[in-house]
């Protein structure tokens, strides 16, 4: 029996885009797990955390009920059941704690081609078919729009070929299905990306300390993907020059060379990506001695 006052539960998709990733950085952020045998659910050994395995749909749900405290979904699917709870009168009983770095796509208006589409005014009297009716319906309302919402539960991409819609609104990452289904992205009404969150009512003390722990280390772990520890050796002459081609570094450390008078150590955090080129710019600058190191965790 999982102890529902001290241990932590978090809503992840059950297989799906966000799977993977989900799980990854629950990993990374240091939780060590067994699986249930109905695969529903991991336990925590070494953090009061477990992880329940859902359909992305459902993971505002399980928070709003007070099932699970924390979930992963799509800033879509935050957003649809958001604004179908107001709708309704409800108070949306989570909120949105961060953004994470995966996930990204963009909720979109897709055109046959063929057809023209100026603005969100060619739109006005056509039949739309999409998922995501309510996020649909309020870019409409905003426009001041009138359009039918066909409302499907999947293969919306193929509801023009069908003759059950005129234009559709479905997520797109590459963009790949659009052509595949000869459709062209037309106009974009929500960015999304992967997204925690948690509910607004207070947790115990317990659970609390938990989850500012977990925000902490994720936000760690998300800086360092990008992150790099440079280290390299630079003419003092030359070292405003090289500290400004160093990407996205703050304050980088600059050591005494035991035995150079002319030359010194820099180290620095980079926190973008250091590509080949940026090394090549480094050495025509003058440095020497340049190495790159992956960073492994990171705490501000
Ligand atoms: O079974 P369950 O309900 O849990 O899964 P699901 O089928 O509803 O979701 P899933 O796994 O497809 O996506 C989960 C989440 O991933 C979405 O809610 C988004 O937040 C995010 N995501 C990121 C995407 C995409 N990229 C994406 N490309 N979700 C869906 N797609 C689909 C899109 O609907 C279209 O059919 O992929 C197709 C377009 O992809 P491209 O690359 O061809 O443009
Ligand atoms: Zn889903």
């Amino acid at each position: 029996m999982i102890d529902k006052a001290t241990r932590l539960k978090v809503a992840l998709q059950k297989s799906g885009r966000l799977t993977d990733n989900s799980l990854d950085l629950l990993v990374r952020c240091g939780l060590k797990y067994s699986r249930g045998k109905d695969q529903l659910m991991c336990y925590g050994e070494n953090m009061p955390l477990d992880v329940l395995f859902v359909r992305d749909d459902d993971i505002p749900d399980l928070v709003q009920q007070d099932v699970c405290d924390l979930g992963i979904v799509g800033l879509n699917v935050i957003e649809e059941k958001r604004i179908a709870f107001e709708a309704r009168g409800i108070s949306p009983l989570f909120e949105q704690v961060m953004t994470l770095d995966y996930g990204r796509c963009r909720l979109s208006i897709a055109v046959p081609e063929g057809t023209e589409y100026k603005d969100a005014r060619s739109l006005r009297g056509k039949r739309i078919a999409t998922t995501y009716p309510n996020i649909l319906g309020r870019f409409l309302r905003e426009k001041d729009i009138e359009a039918e919402i066909v409302t499907l539960s999947g293969a919306v991409e193929i509801a023009p070929r069908l003759g059950r819609a005129d234009f559709i609104c479905d997520l797109v990452s590459t963009g790949s299905t659009l052509v595949a289904n000869h459709l062209w992205e037309a106009d974009t009404i929500l960015e999304s990306q992967a997204a925690i969150i948690r509910t607004p009512i207070p947790v115990p003390n317990e659970k609390q300390e938990w989850i500012r722990r977990l925000s902490l280390r994720i936000d760690g772990v998300q800086q360092v993907k990008e992150s790099k520890y440079i280290m390299l050796h630079a003419p003092r002459a030359q070292l405003a020059e090289i500290r400004k081609l160093l990407p996205g570094s703050e304050a980088p450390t600059i050591m005494p060379l035991e035995g150079s008078t002319d030359k010194v150590a820099v180290h620095a955090v980079c926190r973008e990506n250091v590509f080949w080129e940026t090394l090549e710019s480094l050495k025509s600058a003058g440095a020497s001695a340049i190495l790159v190191l992956p960073v492994e965790k990171m705490m501000a």
